[in-house]
């Protein structure tokens, strides 16, 4: 006898125990823009994300272990090791976006990260940089200081996380830079097993935690359009919707483009056709 017991919501995801030993990740096609998730969902986004994910997994293998241990045959869903987590978002940035530019032009650092003088908005950066926050259970995760962190996690498994964070980024935005699409940023989740050996966590490398931009529209010195959920930014922004819940549902052109948009990312990163993984998500596997 076996039973799949919820265990946890998050805005657009759940998660589900199968036993004492493995856990069931299900993508929802829910979306969220400014923080909010729609009454609208956007048809295949879910399986969109899996399968990016899986297909990162797989590809990352060797500089990692990581959770997965396979692909439901929905293909929304994965099933993985459960593990003891780590509390810290490891984030690592290429470029200047979100809180990283805010915090920039107000102290000329990120994180504790000092960066040269003179940078605009959405300027990659000299190098990755990896800037940790804390993992809130109500409200906005907050900076936290490499000080902090060793605090948090111990300054040897610190310097494990960065090594690897930023080696997981650099592999990640060579191969997406080479298919068009910029990867801003990223944050990822990291476990450990039973012997205390690091393990990649949660979803990677998805446009959920990630920023994706289009190259060919990249414009320092401003704000980039996301390549996922520009069209619902724009829209819902028509709208005059001050960014507070409920948020509006959205017509169906705005639903289709959105869509098209998951699916051409998926496509471009992946290599596989959307119809082919629909029909055996471990496709992205190999
Ligand atoms: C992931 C989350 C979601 C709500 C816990 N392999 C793992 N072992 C233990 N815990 C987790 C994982 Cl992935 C774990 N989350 C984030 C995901 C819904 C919360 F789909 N929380």
């Amino acid at each position: 006898m076996s039973e799949t017991v919820h265990v946890g919501s998050g805005k657009v995801r759940e998660l589900y125990a199968l036993d004492d030993e493995r856990l069931l990740l299900v993508a929802s096609d829910r979306i969220s823009v400014f923080d909010v998730v729609l009454p609208t969902e956007i048809p295949d986004k879910g399986r969109v994300l899996t399968g990016l994910s899986g297909f990162w997994f797989a590809r990352t293998r060797g500089l990692v272990r990581n959770h997965l241990l396979g692909l439901g045959e929905d293909g929304r869903s994965m099933e993985c090791r459960k593990l003891e987590m780590l509390p810290i978002e490891c984030v690592v940035r290429g470029y200047l976006a979100g809180s990283g530019w805010s915090s920039y032009k107000k102290s000329g650092e990120v994180c504790g990260v000092q960066l040269p003088g003179g940078l605009r908005e959405s300027d990659e950066l000299p190098e990755p940089i990896f800037t940790p926050t804390t993992k809130a259970t109500t409200g906005h995760d907050e900076p936290l200081t490499a000080k902090e962190s060793g605090e948090l996690v111990g300054a040897e498994r610190f310097a494990e996380l960065e090594r690897v964070s930023i080696e997981l980024y650099s592999y990640a935005a060579g191969h997406a830079r080479e298919q068009g699409i910029i990867l801003a940023d990223t944050k990822f989740e990291f476990g450990t097993d039973e012997e205390g050996q690091l393990v990649l966590a949660d979803e990677i490398f998805t446009p959920d935690s990630s920023r994706f931009w289009p190259a060919d529209e990249y414009e320092p010195g401003r704000s980039q359009a996301s390549f996922d959920k520009q069209f619902v930014r724009d829209y819902a922004e028509s709208l005059g919707w001050d960014k507070s819940y409920p948020g509006p549902d959205l017509p169906d052109d705005v639903v289709q483009g959105t869509r098209q948009r998951y699916l051409e990312a998926f496509e471009r990163l992946t290599g596989v056709s959307f119809e082919e993984y629909a029909g055996k998500p471990e496709v992205v596997l190999s």
